[in-house]
């Protein structure tokens, strides 16, 4: 990623730095002025907001570029290494060439094929963000069906075109929004229709794995709603006209995100976890972000915003994007354009999940310090506002790392040979969770006194064995080995309740831990 440019020299490309894209810029409303060819382009009476828009006008400081590489030429091991250890960002090419959504969603004009969602999809039911609309934190959402979303859009496409005879550009003069669909969870509602395949350097995800046989909170009760809606998986589709974008924000839970352009093109800002503390206003419960990096930011609550240094990309139609965990990023979307995000997470980013869900449970602890002496349970109460906040608590992280690691030692004992590439990669998942625990441990880690996993229940329920069974078959496929589809037979699961201690239940991340080390001691596998 080489330097391309530093503030200094960025004066004379004013008006290339402070555009996000190059139809829609928004004004400080008390500003006037031209932007384009002129150095004395605004003029405003308060020399403090001049002073604050001057910064914000001059834009942020782009000092390179995302590495961009050729996805055929990638090996698990060498992305593995370059990207997921080392939490950069990447652009790779050739990865979507044999999508069946590269064909059906995209029109002969290279346009997104909004009949075709019309027809076979129109009935769903999808989030739309009003990208002219701020709401809180993000933008205002809207629910409607696919066929409103397309049909609309379509209407916007053409009245811009100028086709109904008015060529004005200018979205904000007659009023009208600029929509964009986020977040459906298409491969959920449509699990017949084979969209797209994960590209293998992707695909050790723990989190959709997971999802697919578990839900995240095992207090159903109080998230049905939420879990069914939100949680039920982190596969998404996003589809938006140009001008379209995201606001700056990291992702949930610092998980990684890869974004797969079907069609259309985008253009990325990003932000290393280094400077994060320099897009908030405080520390702790209630923080803010700075939500839009190119509208005037405010220098009295982010002092630290002039400090921050951007990478920045390009993404062409077919290119896939890897965000790593914990990069702020902001994204335009340059043409009409659909994307296939996911997120997800894995032993490289574990830590950086771990140390969110803290940080925010102490933070939740603290916002809601003054009741304590009054709430029945307040613990139930912390784990609860986590959930709903973080999308994940420590309860949940818990369950899910002892059935994921289960899941592990039950893979590991039915490999042959146990020094495979695989073997070394549930090696590698089984002492990334032991360190996991091992904080949780140190930290307090608080975990309610019903939460446990019964061994016998786990290993014999037909729910758990289909568990292992799609995490065998996607070890399998990112490691390129035969899977011969070995069940796991009696003994292995035996075996593996051998591992723990005569209660036969996982209640706490120390009673995690021992199973693990018992199991490192046992088993056959010669790396372990
Ligand atoms: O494409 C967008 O508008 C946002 C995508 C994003 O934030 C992500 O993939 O993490
Ligand atoms: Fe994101």
């Amino acid at each position: 990623m080489g330097r391309i440019l530093k503030r200094a020299e960025l004066k004379v490309s004013l008006s290339t730095r402070v555009s996000p894209i190059f139809t829609s810029f928004t004004f400080p409303s008390n500003l006037t002025g031209n932007l384009i060819g002129d150095s004395h382009f605004f003029f405003s009476q308060e020399p403090q907001l001049w002073e604050r828009s001057m910064i914000s006008l001059m834009g942020i400081e782009i000092v390179g570029q995302i590495d961009k590489i050729n996805g055929k030429e990638l090996s698990y091991n060498d992305f593995a290494e370059r990207y997921l250890a080392k939490s950069q960002p990447v652009v790779i090419s050739d990865l979507t060439e044999d999508w069946r959504v590269r064909e059906d969603w995209v029109a002969e004009n290279g346009l997104p094929n909004l009949n075709f969602f019309a027809t076979h999809f129109g009935k769903s039911r999808v989030q739309v963000a009003d990208c002219d609309r701020r709401e809180y934190t993000d933008q205002k959402r809207l629910e409607m069906s696919v066929l409103d979303f397309v049909e609309q859009w379509d209407k916007d496409s053409v009245e811009d075109n100028g086709e109904d005879g008015d060529d004005d550009d200018d979205d904000d003069d007659d009023g009208k929004s600029v929509l964009y669909l986020k977040d459906w969870h298409f491969v959920k509602e449509y699990p017949n229709y084979t969209a797209y395949k994960t590209p293998p350097s992707f695909s050790d995800d723990w989190l959709n794995l997971y999802l697919d046989h578990y839900q995240m909170h095992e207090d159903r009760e109080n998230f049905q709603k939420y879990d069914q809606i939100s949680c039920s998986d982190y596969r998404f589709v996003y589809m938006g006209g140009k001008g379209s974008w995201t606001p700056l924000h990291a992702d949930v839970f610092r998980s990684y995100s890869w974004s797969a352009n079907v069609c259309g093109r985008k253009r990325w800002l990003f932000l290393p976890p280094s400077q994060s503390h320099l897009v908030y206003d405080r520390q702790g419960y209630m923080k803010n972000c700075v939500y839009n990096i190119f509208e005037e930011v405010n220098e009295t609550k982010f002092p630290g915003f002039k400090e921050t240094t951007w990478l920045e990309c390009i993404q062409e139609s077919g290119d896939t994007i890897f965000v790593p965990s914990g990069w702020h990023h902001q994204v335009y979307n340059l043409e009409d354009t659909i994307s296939i995000n996911h997120n997800w997470l894995n032993a490289y980013n574990l830590a950086c999940v771990w140390d969110l869900l803290w940080k925010d449970y102490k933070d939740t602890e603290e916002s809601i310090e003054d009741i304590r002496d009054i709430s029945d349970d307040f613990e139930a109460l912390c784990q609860r506002n986590l959930a709903a906040n973080t999308g994940m608590n420590l309860n949940d992280f818990f369950i899910f790392m002892s059935r994921f690691a289960l899941g592990n030692m039950v893979l590991q004992e039915s490999l042959n040979p146990c020094s495979s590439a695989m073997a070394q990669n549930m090696v590698l998942n089984l002492s990334t969770i032991k360190t996991m625990m091992m904080k949780m441990i140190s930290a307090g880690g608080v975990t309610a006194k019903d939460v446990s996993l019964d061994l016998r229940e786990t290993l014999e329920d037909p729910q758990f064995l289909r568990f292992c069974r799609d995490m065998r078959r996607t070890y399998k496929m990112i490691h390129k080995e035969e899977d011969n589809e070995v069940l796991f037979p009696e003994e292995f699961l035996l075996k593996i309740m051998g591992f723990t201690d005569q209660k036969m239940q996982i209640c706490s991340p120390k009673d995690l831990v021992e199973m693990i080390d018992r199991c490192n001691t046992c088993s056959s596998n010669p790396l372990a």
